[in-house]
């Protein structure tokens, strides 16, 4: 190893070790906790809304953890076995080649495949340090997974979660929409990193624009969280408005160790709710650890209601039509968790009271509802 290598693996070593005593004592985490008219606990409310994210300690049980790990590791085995196989490792058809939008993404291992270019709505703006990637390592390997609900049934039912929908109510008002979901997939000394950026794209300049605009989304930890290849957070950056994440990074010599920031320590089974504005970033995995993350994320109506955006090239509406059709995924969730937990009180879902037997879960809403549903994602 060269002498500057040497000198920037120590660099790296301090801002993790400083970065996790500090994700300890900024306040925000702890059990899920209502009050008794069954309202987000304030002292949660106020640490999430003053940092931007809190860790939800233990938020799966242990069963729900483990359907979700055994959906997530069959997934793994049958997913494209490398950038745009349409096969398994196996030989086997890929799973997902059903629906419309492919489901895999791929990157070369420990690289920056989005900062510095104009992908995702350009809001990556600065590269992230790139290590040399193990002489063994594979070409390409899996980033994320995208709109996972139509792969994994486990997911569907921790879609319907009545203590995080609960969350989501006290944060985004009764109306809440859904927005997109994805895993994120970060091998042991392979994954890929995530450059600096604020999630929203699109309603920055809303005119009653605050801290909620974006919404937020929940990320389930499947086997935990470090801060050597955790989501890192500066916290109290949602407040902020658009920040000019490029000059942030020159102003720190060029380096992507931004200070104050802090990462996501979690154990498996945690849940972090995470504002969507937050600056965030995640580093190349180098450590021993594989991290798995289940995204969902949920709106308030009034960010979303009929917003003109686009979906990949096409021009759309979020018209009432799509919303309500896109949020009955959050139904048929519901259905499908009370199925599989039949003695857990069920959250009730606002906007589609009354419509309980058209969103049953079974084969019909997996077809009709389930599948291809990220066709009406709300991305904004
Ligand atoms: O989990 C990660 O590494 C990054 C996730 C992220 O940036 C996001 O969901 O916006």
């Amino acid at each position: 190893m060269s002498a500057n290598k040497a000198e920037d693996t120590m660099t790296m070593d301090a801002y993790v070790k400083e970065g996790e005593r500090r994700a300890y004592e900024i306040g925000n985490r702890g059990p899920l906790r209502f009050n008794s008219d069954g309202t987000l606990h304030k002292d949660i409310a106020d640490a999430y809304w003053r940092c931007g994210f809190y860790v939800f300690e233990g938020a799966l049980s242990a069963e729900e953890l483990k359907d979700l790990q055994k959906d997530f590791e069959t997934v793994l085995d049958r997913a494209p076995h490398t950038k745009d196989a349409e096969v398994d490792s196996e030989g086997r058809p890929a799973i997902g080649s059903e629906f419309t939008r492919s489901s895999f993404n791929f990157a070369k291992p420990l690289s920056d495949p989005v900062g510095g270019t104009s992908r995702n709505n350009g809001r990556h703006p600065a590269k992230m340090n790139e290590p040399t990637p193990p002489e063994d390592a594979p070409d390409f390997v899996i980033t994320s997974i995208s709109s996972p609900l139509q792969l994994m049934d486990s997911f569907l039912r921790l879609y319907g979660h009545p203590q995080l929908l609960s969350v989501a109510e006290h944060i985004n008002g009764p109306d809440f929409t859904p927005f997109t979901e994805s895993i994120i997939v970060k091998p042991p000394g392979l994954g890929a990193s995530v450059a600096w950026h604020q999630d929203g794209t699109k309603q920055w300049d809303k005119p009653d624009w605050d801290q909620g605009t974006h919404g937020f989304n929940f990320m389930a930890q499947l086997y935990g969280s470090t801060a050597a290849n955790g989501v890192w957070v500066l916290p109290g950056s949602h407040k902020q408005g658009k920040l000019d994440i490029k000059k942030m990074i020159e102003d720190n010599n060029g380096s992507d160790r931004l200070p104050g920031a802090v990462p996501m320590v979690c154990e498996p089974g945690d849940v972090v709710m995470s504002n969507r504005q937050a600056l965030h970033a995640s580093f190349p995995n180098t450590s021993p650890d594989w991290r798995v993350t289940v995204n969902f994320g949920f709106h308030r109506y009034s960010s979303v209601i009929d917003l003109e955006t686009t979906y990949g090239e096409e021009p759309v509406v979020y018209d009432a039509e799509r919303v309500f059709e896109r949020s009955r995924l959050i139904a048929v969730g519901i259905n499908a968790r009370q199925q599989r937990f039949p003695d857990e009180q069920h959250y009730v879902y606002q906007p589609t009271v009354g419509m309980e037997d058209d969103n049953q879960w079974n084969e019909v809403t997996r077809e009709n509802v389930v599948k291809d549903y990220n066709l009406r994602d709300l991305g904004i």
